[in-house]
């Protein structure tokens, strides 16, 4: 499980397998949060909580703002699946 906690407004995209939104500020998701999803719209001051499994790859991969701006500025981190 992965929390998001932002103060700005970021979509965020993860990499190698998709995740379900699991709470939003606290509470439900919002209906746009349901399905399957590689991306989570989070707006300025929330959170998220996600569900996201590693089962198929191991290695190093990424997640990153699919804002461009922010992409160009580096928004962007890796994580390693063993
Ligand atoms: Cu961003």
């Amino acid at each position: 499980m992965w929390r998001f906690v932002t103060d700005f407004h970021h979509p965020v995209h993860l990499h190698l397998n998709h995740f379900q939104v699991l709470s939003r500020n606290g509470g439900p998701p919002g209906p746009f949060d349901a399905g399957w999803k590689d991306t989570v719209d989070l707006r300025p001051a929330e959170a998220v909580e996600l569900a996201v499994r590693f089962t198929d790859h191991v290695g190093t991969f990424m997640l990153h703002c699919h804002n461009l701006e922010h992409e160009d500025m580096a928004m962007m981190g890796d994580f390693v699946t063993v």
